[in-house]
């Protein structure tokens, strides 16, 4: 029978990353399926942001690029966040090229993402040596990989056979492959009818709001429920439609982290006992 009837807890058992094991631990433990994107320039707005959220999210999702007055500290900082608010951190910085370079994008620079960072992604684009690469680093320091097997964008090309090769790229690397970014649950795709799927991967799916279905720029909208219920999805991957345009409202990026928690669990409570 299919993952998606089990909990997230019953779920840890099936995985032997420790950075998956993490993931499903905190939202056993803190009954949440709801990440939170921080996509905003200063340092200040970016932790006030998390520090408001943390008590209500499993997972932190960071592009640390776009903070135009990063220094190391901020690293830091995010870190006693997670430790205080118990979340785990996933920088969202679509590794794309060959494994030598992704390997070095990976351990270095002034980032230095798997310093910190439980989670990050890779588009599968460069094919399996992106995951050789990346696991040479990441593996070791107990890190987990998420491929982008599909997009949330209209017109997104990452569909079709390259959504399934992206699935046989993580089925054939489970030690650090611990899921996919994706629209909806990649169980059973690309396997022959007949068989069964072993492969319990987690799917993280931005492209959620209750409010709007999407943005000038091509961004697409669905509902929690649409997303964890309908599609299959774990985790809900929320942006703009909690922290909204104004960082410095904590009561209000309180209350929509509260409603969309609700909405996330609600909908997850619905699939288990279906
Ligand atoms: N993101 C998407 N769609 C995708 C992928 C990543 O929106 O298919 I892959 C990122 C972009 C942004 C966040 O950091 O998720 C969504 O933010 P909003 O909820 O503000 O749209």
């Amino acid at each position: 029978s299919s993952f998606l009837r089990q909990t997230y807890g019953q779920r840890i058992q099936n995985h032997t990353n420790p950075a998956a094991k993490l993931l499903l631990e905190t939202m056993e433990r803190k009954k949440t399926n709801l990440a939170v994107s921080v996509d905003v320039v200063k340092s200040k707005d970016f932790l006030a942001i998390i520090d408001a959220v943390g008590p209500f999210v499993c997972l932190v999702k960071t592009h640390i690029d776009i903070l135009e007055d990063f220094d190391y500290s901020t690293i830091q900082r995010l870190q006693d966040l997670s430790v205080k608010h118990d979340f785990v951190i996933f920088e969202d910085r679509k590794f794309a090229d060959i494994g030598n370079t992704v390997a070095l994008q990976y351990s270095s620079g002034v980032h230095k993402i798997a310093n910190w960072s439980h989670i990050t992604n890779a588009h599968p684009v460069p094919g399996p040596s992106i995951i050789s690469g990346l696991s040479s680093v990441g593996l070791p320091l107990g890190r987990g990989l998420l491929l982008l097997a599909e997009m949330s964008t209209r017109g997104a090309l990452a569909t079709g056979s390259y959504t399934e090769d992206a699935v046989r790229m993580a089925r054939a690397n489970r030690d650090f492959v611990i899921g996919f970014i994706a629209q909806r649950t990649m169980e059973g795709v690309g396997l022959q009818s007949h068989s069964v799927d072993n492969d319990d991967f987690l799917t993280l799916t931005p492209g959620v709001g209750l409010d709007s279905k999407g943005d000038a720029m091509g961004q697409q909208y669905r509902t929690p429920r649409q997303v964890i219920l309908e599609s299959g999805c774990d985790v809900i991957i929320v942006g703009r439609g909690i922290y909204g345009k104004d960082p410095s409202l904590v009561d209000e990026i309180k209350l929509q982290a509260q409603r969309y928690r609700e909405a996330g669990w609600q909908a997850y409570q619905e699939r288990i006992s279906a």
